[in-house]
């Protein structure tokens, strides 16, 4: 069980252009949280400065965000290699293409299964065939699974990143009719926020280690989209939907996979603090960070 986070934070809202992502890793470096939490600060990945042609497609986000995700990969590779936990700090949602490529390797190359686990107002399941935006941080989890644009695709040193089987998502209530659609054909599991309501995040969420668990276990990699959250919480970020998570119900979830020793990696993303509130959602953010790491720290405390 590696010990020590390593933040690797992605300043970049290419996928969502201007929503404000951006600006996330230096909020919450300037409240101090990697500090106050005792992590590894590894800086910012940086994509390559666009050259201004555009690709195939005509949009400059597709090359540009291939580009930022490569480069995200590669920085939670260097914090997996190097022993530690890997938190990749967004920046928009498509940046957790990157993290997922990574951790997937890393998964591989340990021989553990490996699973994703994704919160989030929205499935982020469209490929440049279904998307009513053409904003790629529609895309990551599509992507993940071996569905959308080849540029992107390529990120990863193979595809799928994941098995549909093994990607499960959860808080999703905001879902387009194409990206129903591709997550019904590709076979992904989707808890929409009726049934979140219905059955409770906290027992899907345990159903879902047990789950992992009766399966062998592995590697499991926790990509958290601030959004997930009901706006009255954390009204920080580009796309709210109303209607969603509690922070209590969040915090509740994010311990019990802390203290699953399952979880090897995670995403933090869609962070925009221009549109935040009193610094409401960086302290909702924190909250939801440190449930999962006190899971975590007892799970460890457990096994010592
Ligand atoms: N489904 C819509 C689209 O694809 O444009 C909205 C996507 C919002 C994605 C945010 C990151 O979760
Ligand atoms: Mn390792
Ligand atoms: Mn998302
Ligand atoms: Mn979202």
């Amino acid at each position: 069980m590696s010990g020590w986070y390593g933040l690797v934070g992605a300043p970049t809202d290419v996928g969502n252009v201007d929503c404000g992502a951006a600006e996330g890793p230096g909020a919450l470096r300037a409240m101090g949280l990697p500090r106050r939490m005792g992590m590894v600060d590894r800086g910012d990945v940086r994509g390559p400065a666009y050259d201004g042609r555009p690709d195939a497609t005509g949009s400059r986000s597709v090359r540009e965000t291939a580009a930022w995700c490569a480069a995200v990969r590669d920085g939670v590779a260097g914090v997996l290699a190097d022993g530690g936990f890997p938190l990749m700090l967004g920046g928009d949602h498509a940046m957790a293409l990157g993290s997922i490529a990574a951790a997937a390797a890393h998964a591989r190359q340990e021989g553990r299964n490996f699973f994703v686990l994704w919160f989030d107002a929205h499935p982020d399941f469209n490929t440049p065939e279904t998307t009513p935006s053409g904003n790629t941080h529609g895309y990551p989890a599509a992507l993940a699974c071996g569905i959308g644009h080849p540029d992107l695709l390529s990120v990863g040193a193979f595809t799928p990143l994941i098995r549909p089987d093994r990607l499960i998502q959860f808080g999703v209530r905001d879902i387009d009719a194409g990206e129903r659609a591709n997550l019904l054909r590709i076979g992904v599991e989707f808890h929409e926020m009726d049934a979140v309501r219905e059955k409770g995040l906290e027992a899907l969420v345990a159903h879902t280690i047990a789950r992992i668990q009766a399966a062998g276990g592995g590697h499991v990699h926790v990509s958290f989209d601030i959004d997930a959250l009901d706006p009255a919480a954390a009204p920080g970020v580009g796309t709210p939907v109303s209607g969603g998570l509690t922070p209590a119900e969040t915090v509740g979830a994010m311990r019990l996979l802390g203290a699953s020793g399952l979880v090897r990696s995670l995403d933090i993303v869609e962070f925009a603090p221009r549109h935040d509130r009193d610094g409401m959602t960086a302290l909702t953010v924190e909250q939801v960070l440190a449930g999962f790491m006190a899971g975590r720290t007892g799970q460890r405390a457990l096994v010592a």
